[in-house]
């Protein structure tokens, strides 16, 4: 199998982090793709263009990081990762929707600033800092849930990539000042799955 990544997306990041868990990296080529560039050779293997894009043996393409990590979850060796949304009544599904938008508003910000400052619109900047805010005030008071301190699953894996890429792309420590985040996001830093793939590495 091929697994398409950029060592930026964190959406790349939750298929590494369940290739690592399930024990399938001997079975899987990580391939540094291409993207947001004209012309690049990767949109003739994923015409979409995005990462992460797991391609099978027989060339079927998955898409979508949910996708992957559930084909991994079935294929796998570890512990499954995406969970019935019910699970601890419906604490678990709540929690992935709700770290799921908190990533979405990030990566918008992420790529927003990496673009050259005279095309970065200071009015998406401002809405996607506001609503990151305040969504990461709400998920820390969520960090002592069954689903965030028990089995590593989906939204533990959303919530440590939403947190690094602030460190790494806009120099928004969100630790600072927030101590059980900094205690919650250092012991997960110590999972080898989770130090494989930090954004501060290139691939
Ligand atoms: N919903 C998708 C989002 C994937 C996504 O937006 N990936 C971004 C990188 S963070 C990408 O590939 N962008 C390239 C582009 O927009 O051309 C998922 O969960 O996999």
């Amino acid at each position: 199998m091929k697994l398409y990544v950029t060592s930026t997306s964190p959406y790349a990041r939750f298929a590494r982090i369940a290739a690592i868990e399930h024990e399938l990296s001997d079975q899987i080529d990580v391939i540094a793709a291409q993207t947001r560039q004209a012309g690049s050779p990767y949109y003739k293997i994923n015409p979409s263009g995005r990462v992460p894009c797991l391609v099978l043996q027989d060339g079927t393409i998955l898409e979508e990081s949910y996708l992957i990590c559930r084909y991994f979850d079935g294929i796998g060796k570890g512990p499954k990762l995406v969970l019935p949304p019910e699970t601890h009544d419906w604490e678990y599904g709540r929690l992935v929707a709700l770290t799921r938008s908190f990533i979405d508003g990030i990566a918008v910000l992420a790529r927003e600033v990496r673009r050259p400052e005279t095309e970065q619109s200071p009015t998406i900047i401002e809405h996607e800092h506001a609503r990151a805010g305040r969504l990461v005030d709400i998920l820390e008071a969520e960090l002592s849930t069954l689903t965030m301190t028990g089995p590593f699953n989906l939204a533990q894996m959303i919530m440590i990539a939403a947190v690094d890429s602030g460190s790494r792309y806009f120099d928004w420590n969100m630790t600072d000042n927030r101590p059980q985040l900094a205690s919650w996001a250092e012991g997960l830093r110590q999972r080898p799955s989770v130090a494989a793939t930090s954004p501060f590495d290139p691939l």
